[in-house]
């Protein structure tokens, strides 16, 4: 297959941290010397006491992996207090908010000062080393000082993104037995206010465990107030110290939780440790970013998600940058904002999602045009495969042909990026994610479970651990062992189909279990389907992905009612608030169709294959039907198939 290539331009060759000679020779030693190599690497941090070996397990067995054994570090002295002699008055942070009127930058010493208050403050409440802390905030500024403070500390934190509802929040911090929660008022995106505190209240009242509520003022609406348990954070901040020595830690004590999706209803709570992540998300920013001095950087996630978690905090500050987080959305007060910010802060790195690209693109060229730009020099993108065509507006339109695009492929359980192109090393190819960062062993496995050797389309799997990798599933070893490594022995299976062309380059190709990726977001069909059955008036649900413009994925519902219910429109409406309460907005169904069975084997199994075609209305090609029960309930599916579908 011909793609259009784009080569290195030489003046990226000639400044990149890594060039291809240097790609070659690296990526050679760290997959023959793993030891060796990311014990090299791992000189990248301040460590209190070395570590007594690299690296210890495998993929066997019951898959416990350590890195940096018996090293000691902590995470917030290595993303603040090492820069303060050095760089104390740089600019670590820049926070744009929601309204275009209002931003806040904090130098590395304000930004070290207010974590230290606020470790203070969580240790005045009895938290200490180990303990879970669940933070439910908008993107701002407290939401960095709480996290550092967390590390600062030793405490493991598991923040919930903000568009999840009370009850998903709810279930989060059971999980986790989280003591304490950190909220706001409320959020801001868009103009709208979106109600933090309200949910967060809802939240505990099913959760006896948490004792304490942190509240930030953001908006200053008016909020209800539980005296006793509610206590302000600006309060508490009032009374603080700003001196609090960093706990030292173990390379292998927990950082952080971050729930995900997978194929069953439950979300998974993903445990990163403290040295192998800190290490691999240090160096993935710098070198795939090409972060030098200067930069200024921005990564467009929430960090709700686990890119805000690698590359809007750890990865940059571990590395003394320029960090900017933004509270608003693309969209608001217009289509040019993006742009705009770019302008504003001199952006020279933008990391943003292919659905944020796709939104923008359908707007046309004018909002990007009239801005300039000419800060940039680099553009990334995460989350979904990226369409070519909306890979060379980005290049094209956004970056006028001057900035390479890193289009990096890796997941909530990697920890940080395993495919990337490196800009001064590869040259692109649109929809590509190009090659394995430095001792990352990917492999392709094909339908019979063979491991490919050349070219071929399978089941992409990663064959050696890497630093940042997750270390288990909080509370549920065996649901880790299960979901990574049951399927193909001695592989750490990564849930995405992916193809590797003639020059050994990768194509992901999209999750091929029953995980969906709506605007980037990762959800379970399986959650969406467990919060359909839960209304009573549903007896039986199924939920598929489908081909979406702007959101990658859509989401698509059949749904069964019992026998005394019948379809209504207000019914459907219904069924849509239901979701929104249960998971949050971005799990709401772009499609509910009625269905009066559905396809199923002889043995109850439903096809979700079927679902899948006709869902994506490619009705000429829906397989082979031979084992269904009943073959006519697919006729009447297609039949009544939604118009607006
Ligand atoms: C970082 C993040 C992970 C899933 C992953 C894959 C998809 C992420 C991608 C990509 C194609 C890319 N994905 N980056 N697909 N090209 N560059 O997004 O983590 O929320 O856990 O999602 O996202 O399907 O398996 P997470």
């Amino acid at each position: 297959m011909a793609h259009d290539l784009f080569p290195v331009p030489d003046s990226w060759a000639k400044a990149a941290w890594i060039d291809n000679a240097t790609y070659l020779r690296m990526y050679e030693q760290s997959i023959s010397d793993p030891e060796g190599f990311w014990g090299e690497q791992a000189g990248c941090l301040d460590w209190f006491r070395p570590w007594t070996k690299v690296r210890e397990g495998a993929f066997e067995g019951d898959v416990r992996i350590s890195w940096f054994c018996g090293g000691k570090l902590n995470v917030s002295y290595n993303c603040l207090d090492r820069h303060l002699a050095g760089r104390g008055d740089a600019i670590a942070l820049i926070w744009e908010g929601d309204d275009p009127a209002e931003s806040r930058s904090f130098s590395y010493r304000r930004l070290f000062e207010e974590v230290c208050r606020f470790a203070n403050v969580l240790k005045s409440l009895g938290l200490r080393r180990g303990d879970r802390v669940t933070i439910y905030l908008p993107m701002i500024p407290e939401l960095a000082v709480a996290m550092l403070a967390c590390t600062r500390i030793g405490v493991v934190h598991s923040i919930v993104f903000g568009g999840f509802s009370a009850d998903s929040l709810a279930e989060r911090i059971r999980d986790c037995q989280g003591r304490v929660l950190i909220t706001a008022d409320e959020g801001l995106r868009g103009g709208q206010r979106i109600p933090a505190k309200e949910n967060a209240d809802k939240a505990v009242e099913k959760c006896p465990v948490v004792e304490r509520v942190i509240v930030v003022r953001h908006t200053g609406g008016d909020v209800p107030w539980t005296p006793g348990r509610d206590l302000s954070w600006s309060e508490l901040m009032e009374n603080a110290s700003a001196d609090c020595p960093p706990e030292v830690m173990d390379a292998e004590d927990p950082l952080f939780i971050l729930y995900t999706s997978g194929s069953t209803g439950k979300p998974k709570g993903v445990l990163h440790t403290t040295g192998g992540y800190l290490v691999f998300s240090a160096l993935t920013h710098r070198h795939i970013f090409d972060y030098h001095d200067g930069d200024i950087y921005w990564c467009t996630a929430d960090i709700g998600w686990v890119t805000g978690h690698s590359y809007i905090i750890y990865g940059p500050l571990a590395n003394g940058a320029t960090t900017v987080m933004f509270e608003g959305v693309p969209h608001y007060p217009d289509w040019s904002r993006f742009w705009n910010i770019v302008d504003k802060h001199g952006i020279s790195i933008l990391y943003t999602a292919p659905t944020a690209i796709r939104a923008l693109m359908r707007q046309g060229d004018e909002p990007v045009r009239k801005t300039s730009r000419r800060s940039l020099r680099l553009l990334g993108t995460v989350g979904e495969p990226i369409n070519p065509e909306a890979w060379l507006w980005y290049y094209n339109v956004v970056g006028e042909k001057r900035c390479p695009i890193v289009d990096t492929w890796w997941q909530t359980e990697t920890g940080g990026i395993l495919l990337s192109p490196l800009p001064g090393a590869m040259a692109l190819k649109p929809g590509s994610a190009l090659r394995p960062y430095f001792g990352v062993k990917p492999a392709i496995v094909d339908a019979a479970g063979n491991f490919l050797e050349g070219p071929g389309d399978g089941n992409l799997v990663i064959t050696e651990p890497w630093p940042a990798m997750l270390r288990t599933i909080y509370g549920d070893h065996s649901r880790f062992l299960q979901t990574y490594f049951s399927l193909y022995k001695g592989a750490y299976f990564t849930g995405d189909g992916a193809r590797r062309d003639e020059d050994g380059d990768y194509w992901i190709t999209g999750r091929v279990d029953d995980v969906i990726n709506v605007s980037g977001h990762r959800l379970g069909t399986a959650e969406v389907e467990s919060a359909l059955v839960a209304h009573p008036a549903v007896a039986e649900a199924a939920v598929v992905g489908f081909p979406h413009e702007i959101k990658g994925q859509g989401i698509y519902a059949y749904v069964t009612l019992k026998a005394d219910r019948s379809p209504a429109e207000p019914l459907r409406e219904e069924l849509l608030r239901w979701v929104r309460k249960e998971i949050g907005a971005i799990a709401v169904p772009d499609v509910l169709q009625w269905a009066p069975g559905l396809p199923k084997t002889r043995s109850g199994k439903i096809m979700r294959r079927i679902l899948r075609k006709i869902a994506a209305n490619s009705l000429d090609d829906l397989g082979d039907t031979s084992t269904l029960a009943e073959p006519a309930v697919v006729e009447e599916l297609i039949r009544n198939r939604p118009a607006a579908a």
